[in-house]
């Protein structure tokens, strides 16, 4: 709450032109633009030091909750959790301890975790500064005759990065396994480099920008992206990518893979 307090007052002081500024975009089942401008932070029952930005939950459509958690110095889970999702964490800035399984590993900025459902963990910010935390949740779907997979905690420069057609691609969930129902990937591009073709596809997206900037296409809305920007695509939304800027871009995605659908 601290955060975007201190944020706001800077605004009304300065700024005349709040509302015609403002880079969030809400288009009921199609896109969402989130910038952490917008945002308004509430706690979480059973944290401590531990503010919620909330990215995508079933109230926005999504089939998956994604949040951005600002973990305070000190802030931390306040009991082992055992959630009956499958979770997915990727550290954006700072470092956490995450003990999983009993043994505990220091996350650094770039370090992930993916958890199946029902694996006890627990987590602490040990350093001075606040870390940034991207949690991801949904529920798994299990397939007779196909093995939950186990728990990973790796960094992302352990992860093999291939080409696509046009952008390096880095499986942080290693979805080609059927055992993985949640795909997570780093999607890296050059400068100047875009998609080979309109994406439309029932999978629906969590994007959270982590480096450059770039333009995105989505429902023939063209719209400006930056590190940071958070951007929920719902199934079926006409999307493309064109990457801008002097430097690399990149974001961390979020996609449901690997799971027939169900009739009603
Ligand atoms: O794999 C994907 O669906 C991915 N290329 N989509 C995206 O980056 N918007
Ligand atoms: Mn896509």
């Amino acid at each position: 709450m601290k955060f975007n307090q201190v944020q706001t007052q800077k605004l009304i002081v300065n700024d005349a032109d709040i509302t015609s500024r403002c880079r969030c975009i809400n288009v009921p089942g199609s896109y969402m633009i989130f910038p952490r401008s917008s945002r308004v932070e509430h706690q979480l029952p059973h944290f401590e030091g531990v503010l919620a930005q909330v990215l995508a939950t079933p109230q926005n459509g999504a089939a998956f909750v994604q949040h951005e958690l600002l973990v305070e110095a000190n802030g931390r889970t306040a009991r082992t959790r055992d959630d009956d999702y499958e979770s997915f964490f990727y550290v954006l800035e700072g470092e956490i301890e995450m003990t999983v399984g009993g043994k505990a590993r220091k996350l650094p900025e770039g370090g992930f975790a993916w958890l199946p459902p029902h694996e006890a963990y627990d987590f602490q910010n040990k350093g001075d500064d606040r870390s940034r935390v991207v949690w991801i949740k949904r529920r798994y779907v299990q397939v007779d005759g196909i093995a939950i997979p186990a728990a990973i905690v790796a960094h992302q420069s352990d992860v093999r990065a291939d080409p696509t057609d046009t952008y390096m691609e880095q499986h942080l969930t290693p979805y080609e396994q059927m055992g993985f129902d949640m795909g997570i990937n780093l999607q890296v591009f050059d400068p100047g480099v875009y998609f080979s073709f309109v994406e439309a596809h029932v999978m629906e997206h969590g994007l959270y920008m982590v480096a450059g900037r770039g333009l995105y296409w989505l429902n023939h809305d063209l719209i400006e992206v930056q590190k940071d920007d958070f951007i929920y695509m719902a199934p079926y939304c006409p999307q493309f990518y064109y990457a801008t800027g002097w430097e690399k871009s990149a974001y961390l995605l979020y996609k449901d893979v690997n799971r027939d659908y169900e009739l009603p």
